[in-house]
Formats: structure tokens, C-alpha cells, sequence
């Protein structure tokens, strides 16, 4: 859909501006003994997977407004990740939700994936629905569930997810377990854990060795009164206690508010228990936001303890998706919006001088300690983002080229105008 030389001509025309952007902040790092080719590198390295469930319209439980040129099959939903990816060249990644997502015919979609320099990434399992024709139901949980052919069933659709992905190349299976009570009294959180411990065990089994397994948490919905894993501590119990494959995963929408997640980085990345991150952004609940639209600030200090884990504790590499949800915006430029905001936190985030702020720890010099961090958040450092998309040989501003080379409009030419919803 986007030729090669589009894009180059596309770069050509803001290209000059670019360069003086560039050169002036290049002089400024070099004042602070930062080199920028360094961090440009760093920025090139950068993988983000995106969700198969947000390349469609959202909504909330009152309504939905569509758009056109949805993807309507997984097929097209591999051609639109193309698209970000042609762009960005940071995103050749898709991560697959099963049921939704199964290939008709795996060898196929296998071949469409590459042939667009698309690979996948971890695939995810759904036991918050009931699936058509089941005779079993999870309305009162899962891999929790009181009756043991429930969690049978619930065990062995992980099962079969983890098959899936061993045939599209997948390296890991997400659980987000939505089991849990809405009225006090309705469940024993003794037997709840030990029932849930047990199922995951035997999902555990199946986890080949090259492979992760990354346990979600949230503390509510779509219960309101306990979830079986609803914070951190208790999605590291349940890693902890499964083994060295099982990892814990964040949803930066999945705390509750002003919860301070960095902290949390810290401390899993020291435990070596941190697999992934799901980013978005959000004001009261899992909103599910444009990642870094509203607390750009908050993410620079998750990112900031990635970049400090990374170099201080032996905690593996780590996964990095988009979660959210997009009712209000074109989901493609949402994700456009959202991978450029991630790259400018994690160049900020590059920039913070560690060895000082340490040093100014050591003395409780908090004035100092704030100034350092602040000192890289009050940058802007859109140029280094730029010129880092312009060197893989993306567009030097995303969205700007999205909007000029009129993919919405293409995309709604090609596909069904009625279509109506293929979001979260
Ligand atoms: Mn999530």
C-alpha cells in the first residue's frame, strides 16, 4: 500500500527542518558528554508488538462509532500492522488473540506475514466468554472454577492456544485470568488460589523451554469485589511458584490510580520476574488510552527503571506491546501516536545521567536527584525519534505521512464501508 519512494519523497520535503533540529540538539548532548549515535542505535533496536484486537474501532459498553476500512480477518489485520510497521519500522510484530484470530490455514498466513515483514508475538487466551456451542460455561470463572470440568475446558483452550502459536512461530502465551467475585462471601480465596495454582501448573507443562509464559493482573473488572490475581504480588507468587518459564506481565491500565508502577518494574526486574509490558495510558481505570497521552511523565520513570534494570539485574529481555483501546481516534493513527510517545520516553529515558543521580542518592540530595531526571524529561528529543525512523527507512513523521498519502481513505476503498467493528 506504501511504496518505497513515496516515503523518500515524503522525507525529502521535511527533511531541512529536520537536520536543524537534529544539529541543535546534537550540540546540546555533546555539552553533556552524551553520545547520539548511541542513543539513536539504542532507538533502532526497538521491537513493539501490536495487538491484534487494536487494529479496529472500540467502544464502551454504551456504544460505538465506526469508521471505515476496518480490517475484517486476520489477513488484513496483518496488512495494517504492515502499514504501521512501513512507517515506524519499529513494529513488525503482531500478537493474536485466540478465538478471534485462528488462521484457516496456517501455511498461508505464515506466508502473508513474511512476505510483509511480519512476525508474530506472544499469542493470547480468552476464558472471559463463553466460546459458541460450549456446553460449559465461565460465568463463574475458569481456571478457578469450582467444578473441575471448567477449569478442564479452560486448561486445554491454553493448551490448544500454545499449539497455535508453536505453528506461527510464537515464543509466548499471555493468560489475563478475568476469574473472580462481584459480592463478598461468593468464593473461598484459599481454595480460589490453590484451584487457579493447580490449573496453571498444568498449563505450565505444555510451555516449551524457548518459551515464556506471561501472567497478567488487574485489581477489577469485570468482577468488583476480588479478582483472583489483582496486583503485582500476587501475579509474582504465581510466577514464583510455577518455575523459571512463567514471568509477570504490566498493564499500565491495569492498577489502581496513582499506583506507582515504576517501582514495580524495579522490583520484578530484580526478582527476574518481569516478561512484558502492555502500554497505554489511562486516568481512572484500564482506559486504555494513547500510550503516553495522558502522564507522559510516568512513563518516562517506568522507562527510566527499565533502562537502569537493564544494565543492574540479570531479569531477561523483555516483551514490549500496545494494549488499549481506540473508540474516539483512527486506530492506526492512535498506534502511530502511541509508538512515537513510547520512542520519545525511551530516549528520554537513555538520556538520564544514572551515575550521577546515584551519586546525588547516596548524599540525599533530592534537589539534585529530581533535576537529573528532569533535566532529560524537559528535552525535546522528537529529532533523535526522526532521525532514528528516517536511518531503518521509515517516515521521518508517521502521521504526517499517513495522513498525506490518504490511507484511511484507501483502506475504506478496498474493504466493506459497513463493516463495523473488529476492536476491543
Ligand atoms: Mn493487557
Amino acid at each position: 500500500m506504501i511504496e518505497k519512494k513515496q516515503i523518500e519523497k515524503f522525507n525529502l520535503s521535511k527533511i531541512a527542518r529536520h537536520k536543524d533540529g537534529l544539529n541543535y540538539l546534537g550540540k546540546i548532548l555533546k555539552k553533556n558528554e552524551i553520545n547520539i549515535e548511541h542513543i539513536i542505535n539504542k532507538l533502532s533496536k526497538l521491537e513493539i508488538a501490536i495487538p491484534s484486537w487494536a487494529l479496529g474501532i472500540g467502544g464502551t459498553r454504551f456504544g460505538r462509532f465506526s469508521i471505515g476500512g476496518q480490517p475484517r480477518n486476520l489477513n488484513e489485520k496483518i496488512n495494517d500492522v504492515g502499514i504501521l510497521n512501513t512507517l515506524t519500522k519499529s513494529c513488525g510484530l503482531i500478537s493474536l488473540h485466540i478465538p478471534w484470530d485462528i488462521p484457516d490455514d496456517f501455511e498461508l498466513i505464515n506466508k502473508i506475514a513474511k512476505s510483509k515483514g511480519i512476525k508474530f508475538d506472544s499469542v493470547n487466551s480468552n476464558t472471559f466468554q463463553d466460546q459458541k456451542d460450549s456446553k460449559l460455561s465461565y460465568k463463574f470463572g475458569s481456571l478457578s472454577h469450582v467444578d473441575k470440568n471448567v477449569r478442564d475446558l479452560a486448561i486445554n483452550h491454553n493448551v490448544e492456544v500454545i499449539n497455535y502459536g508453536k505453528k506461527i512461530g510464537s515464543k509466548s502465551l499471555t493468560i489475563w485470568l478475568a476469574d473472580g467475585s462481584s459480592y463478598p462471601g461468593q468464593s473461598n480465596f484459599r481454595d480460589t488460589f490453590k484451584r487457579t495454582l493447580n490449573s496453571l501448573q498444568k498449563i505450565y507443562e505444555h510451555i516449551p523451554d524457548d518459551w515464556k509464559l506471561l501472567i497478567e493482573y488487574k485489581p477489577y473488572e469485570p468482577y468488583f469485589y476480588s479478582m483472583v490475581i489483582p496486583d503485582w504480588g500476587s501475579s509474582f507468587l504465581f510466577t514464583s511458584k510455577l518455575g523459571k518459564k512463567a514471568y509477570s506481565l504490566i498493564d499500565l491500565g491495569h492498577h489502581l490510580p496513582n499506583s506507582n508502577i515504576e517501582q514495580i518494574v524495579a522490583i520484578l526486574m530484580q526478582e527476574e520476574k518481569l516478561g512484558g509490558f502492555h502500554f497505554n495510558d489511562s486516568n481512572y481505570g484500564d482506559d486504555d488510552l494513547t500510550v503516553g497521552s495522558q502522564n507522559p511523565f510516568q512513563l518516562f520513570l517506568i522507562l527510566c527503571e527499565l533502562v537502569q534494570g537493564e544494565k543492574d539485574t540479570k531479569n531477561p529481555k523483555i516483551s514490549w506491546m500496545i494494549d488499549a483501546s481506540h473508540n474516539l481516534k483512527d486506530p492506526l493513527e492512535d498506534l502511530l501516536q502511541s509508538i512515537e510517545n513510547i520512542k520519545i520516553a525511551y530516549t528520554k529515558s537513555l538520556l538520564v545521567d544514572y551515575n550521577r543521580l546515584r551519586q546525588a542518592q547516596q548524599i540525599n540530595d533530592i534537589t539534585i536527584c529530581e533535576s537529573i531526571l528532569k533535566e532529560a524529561f524537559n528535552l525535546d528529543v522528537r529529532p533523535i525519534v526522526n532521525e532514528s525512523n528516517l536511518r531503518l527507512g521509515g517516515s521521518i513523521a508517521p502521521i504526517d505521512a499517513y495522513r498525506e498519502l490518504e490511507i484511511r481513505k484507501k483502506l475504506t476503498k478496498q474493504r466493506d464501508p459497513t463493516y463495523t467493528s473488529s476492536g476491543l
